[in-house]
């Protein structure tokens, strides 16, 4: 009876141990979300995957009754523009899937571009390093030489890469970065000849700073995509403080903007502002905040981009030249303090700017994102997918024109913020994550 006892107590001092540990774990999740510095806290703080695992199952099972994927309560008190605005109801892929994990363990992965069939060029942030995955093989080579010194405190480091259209005869690859400059940092664009022997950038050369340069470490946005005329879109961020962030309006600045040039940094021709003398000739589209993601959507060659948004109010947006999108006169997100932002006003339209697309309350925390432009998963076609870092999930999104029609989320089971998003040539879906891995999801059996 004694011995009974004991080993009782002592399993119910341990339960009660443990509970008490699971307790301050959730406490510190809460109160990291508020502080007032927060985008770091927010974007770059601990995850809160447990919570958001557990939501994402009921979702799974809900969706029969036309449940949203997202199960946790709202966090603002804001109404959408339009019903399909925010909380597409959840939709479940039929087809089995395989996931792999190529590589494991090489820190920030924050772009990648597949430059040969299942061959990748992939950045690491911090570390500024430029790689090579072979997704067959399983591998990674060195870091490539020729890259350039970058600015790696906060959200910085060396962050997006394309490579040429041409790529095969020019074998040009272009790398955004954060760049030290008089009067603090800028996000930059460059780009160098790959060596044949795969070893080295040769000639590497900024093309575009997105001016003007601040002393801060976040909100660079620095994604690149090339349109069919051989041009770049390169999207900025507003530099998240108050009150520096207001340069997303503001004509002569390249915070908060979508920029259109060529591949030697001059404004494209048939740029919207481009006779305005007071405006920058770069820029393509401007109010926005952090825009991680962007992609042409395969069927109507609609420019899709994905915003980081504050505390809740993520967007998706579809780019159109001259178009102001808002921020941060209005917002369906508030202040990472809980404040609203600008008296709380979220109607876009109302306000003569562009009402996002969709938008997620609460945060998605959503990063690099790409269209599913292959047939081989036919349910996928046309599905953009996009990575979320604190949410860690993979948001698949279903789009009817312009509408969201539907929206599931991937992997989350894995505890990844996930950073970038790639479709091979082959179909394959790559995800990379800040915790250094590459996941490849493909159809079970090929
Ligand atoms: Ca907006």
């Amino acid at each position: 009876m004694t011995k009974i006892s004991w080993s009782r107590l002592l399993f119910f001092t341990m339960l009660i141990f443990v509970l008490a540990l699971a307790a301050c774990g959730n406490d510190e999740t809460s109160n990291e979300e508020s502080p007032a510095d927060s985008d770091a806290t927010t974007e770059e703080g601990a995850d809160e995957g447990t919570e958001t695992e557990e939501s994402a199952d009921e979702g799974v099972e809900e969706s029969a009754d036309g449940e949203s994927a997202e199960t946790e309560p709202k966090i603002t008190e804001f109404e959408p523009a339009f019903p399909e605005q925010t909380r597409a109801p959840a939709v479940v892929t039929e087809t089995e899937l395989n996931e792999e994990v190529i590589v494991e363990g090489l820190g920030v992965l924050w772009g990648m571009a597949e430059f040969e069939p299942n061959r990748l060029l992939v950045t690491q942030r911090d570390t500024a390093e430029l790689l090579i995955v072979n997704l067959n093989e399983f591998a990674v080579s060195e870091p490539i030489e020729g890259t350039p010194e970058v600015n790696n405190s906060g959200q910085g480091g060396l962050l997006d890469v394309a490579v040429a259209p041409d790529f095969d005869e020019s074998r040009l690859v272009f790398l955004t970065f954060s760049q030290d400059v008089e009067g603090g940092t800028v996000t930059a664009l460059g780009k160098g000849v790959l060596s044949e022997d795969e070893a080295s950038l040769e000639d590497f050369e900024v093309i575009f700073q997105a001016e003007p340069a601040y002393e801060g470490d976040l909100h660079y946005g620095g994604r690149i995509i090339f349109d069919e005329d051989g041009n770049l879109f390169l999207t900025t961020g507003e530099r998240s403080d108050d009150p520096i962030r207001e340069r997303a309006q503001d004509l002569d600045a390249y915070l908060g903007k979508v920029i259109h040039i060529t591949q030697d940094g001059e404004a494209v021709d048939t740029n919207p502002f481009i006779d305005d003398e007071e405006a920058l000739d770069g820029i393509y589209s401007y109010g926005h905040r952090n825009i991680q993601g962007i992609d042409f959507h395969p069927e109507t060659g609609d420019l899709w981009i994905v915003e980081f948004g504050p505390q809740s109010g993520d967007e998706l947006n579809i780019v159109e030249p001259g178009n102001n999108y808002g921020w941060p006169i209005v917002s369906y997100g508030i202040e990472y303090t809980g404040e609203l932002i600008n008296d709380g006003i979220s109607e876009h339209e109302a306000q003569g700017f562009i009402e996002p697309r969709y938008y997620w309350d609460p945060t998605s925390a959503p990063s690099g994102s790409s269209f599913y432009d292959n047939d081989a998963i036919p349910e996928w076609e046309n599905n953009l997918f996009i990575g979320g870092l604190v949410s860690s999930y993979i948001a698949r999104v279903v789009i009817e024109g312009d509408t969201i029609v539907g929206e599931e989320r991937l992997l989350t089971d894995k505890g990844e913020r996930f950073r970038d998003i790639l479709v091979t040539e082959d179909g394959a879906l790559i995800a990379s994550t800040d915790g250094g891995a590459i996941y490849k999801i493909t159809a079970a059996g090929e």
